[in-house]
């Protein structure tokens, strides 16, 4: 191959001039960035009650939802983020876009969900209670909740375990569920059990939202939509029938939203997940979410322990013990193998 003759300054300025022109015409209709544009009005607070693309739906001081633009310099705005924005002085048609999102202000707490698409992505932000929702059907899955603890505690929170769709338990499967769940209680953790088909146990759910912003995680099919469904019927949310097939749930939720309680408080419905990856944290990120091995951090006989299957590791000694549990040090081990298997690339860096 010719080799290839270097491009002179006029040359480079003019490509990418061009490159800036089809840019430019890229921009979606609609799309406003001229902040001393006049058509709008002045900057109001608002918050996020969902994100769609190069779009938001903003909810006023007044109350009114208002499809938004996203100024361009706004990266990653996503669900439960306080936002500054200006509203559209006339619109022509309904069809216009209302406002527009100029500002986003410092998050007090995001959870994040790395995607091996889309990279490590925010699910919601300012959350100030997190629920993790199992059930019977999809399986109820230990090594799920575990991850979901590791998310909080990185987040300094400590989630609420949800059990939903009690009304299916069978006897025969009921010791089982309830050793899984006592593991839980046992650890420090509060769990709930409720059916939302029959409301039973919905009481401890509802007397624990009022006044703070809640988001409803976990997989697929669990009933987390049923759910905010049952605390507040008006959010009236589509919920689907898990899969008789695969017994999996059929992603109904594509994108997490938000649903403000009458009576105080907020509600963060989120997509469900088949998995759900930490390839954000580091291993000892991973390791203080396990909050019975905190003690033993360091206790091990060489500093730099795999706690793998090296001599004189403590946390070893704690399972064999019967101080750990098998299935927790299990859930840890396997998630440290899973961040070999992070994808590489720009979006995976934080
Ligand atoms: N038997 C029983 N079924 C329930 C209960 N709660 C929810 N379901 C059913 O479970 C299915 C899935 O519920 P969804 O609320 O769509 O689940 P989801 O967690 O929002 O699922 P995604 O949006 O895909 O993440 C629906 O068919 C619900 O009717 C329950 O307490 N008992
Ligand atoms: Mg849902
Ligand atoms: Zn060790």
């Amino acid at each position: 191959m010719a080799k290839r003759k270097k491009l002179t300054k006029t040359q480079t300025r003019r490509i990418q001039a061009n490159l800036q022109k089809c840019l430019e015409n890229r921009k979606p209709k609609g799309f406003i960035d001229d902040l001393s544009n006049e058509q709008f009005g002045p900057q109001e607070p608002g918050v996020v009650i969902s994100r769609f693309g190069q779009h938001a739906d903003i909810q006023g001081e007044n109350g009114d939802i208002v499809r938004c633009n996203i100024r361009r310099a706004i990266d990653n705005l996503v669900c439960g983020d306080h936002v500054e924005w200006r509203r559209a002085k006339n619109l022509e048609s309904e069809n216009d876009i209302a406002g527009v999102v100029v500002a986003v202000h410092e998050r007090q707490s995001v959870l994040i969900r790395p995607d091996a698409y889309d990279g490590i992505k925010p699910v919601a932000a300012n959350i100030d209670q997190l629920w993790v929702v199992s059930a019977i059907l999809p399986a109820l899955t230990p090594s799920i909740i575990d991850r979901y603890i590791v998310a909080a505690e990185e987040m300094g929170m400590q989630p609420i375990l949800v059990l939903n769709k009690i009304d299916l338990i069978t006897p025969d499967m009921k010791d089982i569920v309830d050793e899984t769940m006592d593991a839980y209680r046992e650890l420090g953790y509060e769990v709930v059990y409720i059916s939302t088909k029959t409301q039973e146990g919905m009481e401890n759910v509802t007397s624990k939202l009022k006044d703070k912003v809640n988001l409803f995680v976990g997989q697929s099919g669990v009933g987390k939509s049923s759910l905010v469904n049952a605390i507040y019927p008006e959010s009236n949310i589509l919920t689907q029938i898990v899969s008789e097939n695969s017994g999996l749930g059929q992603h109904t939720t594509t994108v997490a939203r938000l649903h403000q309680l009458p009576q105080g408080g907020q509600l963060i419905d989120s997509p469900g997940v088949r998995e759900f990856s930490l390839w954000h944290l580091s291993q000892d990120q991973i390791l203080n979410g396990f909050i019975e091995f905190r003690d033993l951090i360091g206790c091990c006989r060489f500093r730099d322990c795999q706690h793998k299957n090296d001599p004189g590791c403590a946390l070893i000694e704690a399972v064999d013990a019967g101080k750990i549990s098998e299935a927790r040090f299990d859930s840890y081990q396997r998630i440290i193998e899973s961040l070999a298997n992070k994808p590489t690339g720009r979006k995976f860096e934080k």
